[in-house]
């Protein structure tokens, strides 16, 4: 499994001094924050041509929301993600990630939906189609990433996930797991992570209390074990609040790659 970093965890002020601090530290690759993206295509594309670094994945970055309340956001949403993709084919990424929306609870005082659930899932489901032919003729994945329930109302669970992409059915898009996400959502996550197998096609190393990994309770010697035995090859990236110290990203590293070595 290769492993990589978002963006926002290592220090620096130019992307090629990031870059290079992530190949120094040991990653293999690196999240890109689709918003920085969208700004700065070329200085990004440069930094990762000079240091050799690898892009695993662009994260969200767009404008609206593929479930967002009005038709003009939604459209947005569309067209940004089919550029975002289209960057992700450029620079050898494997995709984008994309929660349904964020910012929506059933949990919490939000404002009331304008639409039922089943109503959300139809607008998702058609988007994620067109979506999805437009990345499997760019060779990359639209990665549908289940959020826990204070940041969304739809799709919070890998089994919701496996769902909506079993209806979509387009190799362009998969699901995507994240361990901050799966301490909240799941019943178990190694039995989710077995279910999801054959439609994951990354994931967010980040504790259950959104620090880095080692620094909070999940057990990834074991859900890292089972990730092994179902044959994941795919990327591990690291998503986290970033540190007071930037070294201990590098020791997180360090952590996670003992644990694949067991
Ligand atoms: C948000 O909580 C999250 O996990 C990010 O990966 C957003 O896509
Ligand atoms: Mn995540």
């Amino acid at each position: 499994m290769k492993i990589s970093c978002q963006d926002t965890l290592v220090p620096g002020v130019k992307f090629e001094q990031k870059y290079q601090t992530l190949k120094d530290w040991g990653f293999d690759g690196v999240e890109l924050s689709g918003d920085l993206l969208m700004e700065n295509f070329k200085e990004i594309k440069s930094a990762l041509d000079s240091t050799g670094l690898q892009a695993s994945t662009i994260c969200s970055g767009f404008r609206g929301w593929l479930v967002a309340d009005e038709t003009e956001d939604r459209k947005l949403a569309v067209k940004d993600i089919k550029c975002l993709l289209e960057y992700a084919a450029e620079l050898g990424a494997v995709g984008l990630i994309t929660p349904s929306i964020y910012g929506t609870s059933d949990y919490l005082p939000f404002p009331t939906r304008k639409r039922t659930k089943e109503e959300d899932k139809k607008i998702l489901i058609e988007a994620l189609q067109e979506i999805g032919e437009y990345a499997e003729k760019l060779g990359v994945l639209l990665l549908l990433e289940p959020l826990l329930r204070y940041q969304t109302h739809l799709v919070n669970s890998l089994a919701d996930g496996l769902e909506i992409i079993e209806a979509v059915g387009s190799r362009g898009v998969k699901l995507m797991a994240d361990f901050f996400h799966m301490q909240m959502e799941e019943k178990e996550i190694d039995a989710s992570l077995i279910k999801a197998k054959e439609q994951l096609a990354h994931i967010h190393l980040s504790d259950s209390n959104r620090l880095l990994p080692g620094q909070g309770h999940t057990d990834f010697k074991g859900s890292l074990a089972v990730l092994k035995a179902v044959g994941y090859n795919n990327y591990l990236a690291f998503e986290a609040i970033p540190p007071g110290n930037p070294q201990e990203v590098a020791d997180a590293l360090a952590y996670i790659r003992l644990v694949l070595q067991d």
